[in-house]
């Protein structure tokens, strides 16, 4: 069934859709960027979130052909969307199969061009394991995609073993906080005091930081306090479709 569906031009364009949650300045109500997440849109069983499709997709061989349509399919989207004037970031989710796939700068190139997007714009999300997986190929590969203008994430920051300073390495311009921080914050002092840690050594190494997962305005605030520079959580809005998050971006006061 998937693969049929991959297979079938016309039926990818029509299910494998992409889903925008935004990204707000922390403590104000600007929107600054959104994060592209996809889903698959089945015939019979509705809208199906990653976590089910996404393992037969890589075991399949087809994550590459995923992350390259969503990078298409999401800069096309979401181009034109802007706060106050100012256009938004689009971040896009890449695998470990796609950051080392031989086409990935050429899909990146291509995406640009067609959605006609500033390369600033585009941020493209790596985990913390997939960069530690091969960090002196991750290196690599992300050195040339940053020359190329386009930002660098670490995606679910804290969950893997690696510590901030071996990560100094790589052309990152963003941290994200995995949700696991956030969701613990308000309850373990100890909790906070990481967080505080970790945004005071992002700031000094230049990156920003998002904290992922926020469901709650005590949370925010106390994010907010400790540095934090946007959140990105169902506080603000759970992932939605294009036409549904261009209407909540523009009921925005
Ligand atoms: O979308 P959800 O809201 O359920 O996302 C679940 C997981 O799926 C997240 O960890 C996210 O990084 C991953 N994911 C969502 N969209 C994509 C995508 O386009 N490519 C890849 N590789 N992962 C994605
Ligand atoms: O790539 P990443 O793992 O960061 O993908 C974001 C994931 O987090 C998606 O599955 C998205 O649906 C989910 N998510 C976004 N906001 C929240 C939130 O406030 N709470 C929880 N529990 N999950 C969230
Ligand atoms: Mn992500
Ligand atoms: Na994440």
């Amino acid at each position: 069934d998937l693969t049929a569906m991959f297979a079938d031009a016309t039926r990818l364009e029509e299910e494998l859709v992409v889903f925008y949650q935004p990204q707000l300045a922390a403590g104000e109500t600007r929107v600054v960027g959104v994060e592209a997440l996809v889903r698959w849109r089945h015939p019979e069983r509705g809208i199906l979130p990653p976590m089910d499709f996404l393992t037969m997709v890589e075991d399949n061989g087809l994550m590459a052909e995923l992350s390259f349509h969503v990078l298409r399919r999401a800069v096309t989207e979401a181009a034109g969307w802007s706060c106050d004037g100012v256009p938004l970031r689009i971040s896009v989710n890449l695998s470990t199969s796609t950051l080392v796939h031989p086409d990935l700068l050429l899909a990146v190139e291509d995406a640009l061009e067609v959605g006609g997007l500033v390369p600033g714009r585009l941020v493209l999300e790596v985990t913390e394991t997939t960069l530690m997986s091969d960090p002196d190929t991750a290196l690599e590969i992300t050195r040339r995609l940053t020359s190329r203008g386009v930002q660098l994430s670490i995606d679910d920051y804290g969950t893997g073993y690696s510590s901030l300073a071996y990560l100094t390495d790589l052309p990152a311009s963003e941290l994200k906080l995995d949700r696991a921080f956030t969701r613990r914050l308000l309850a373990e002092p100890r909790t906070t005091a990481i967080v505080a840690a970790t945004v005071a050594l992002s700031h000094r190494l230049g990156l920003r930081v998002v904290a992922e997962g926020v469901e709650d305005a005590d949370t925010l605030r106390v994010l907010a306090r400790l540095g934090a520079d946007e959140s990105q959580g169902f506080l603000h809005s759970r992932p939605l479709p294009p036409t549904d998050f261009a209407a909540w971006l523009s009921a925005q006061p």
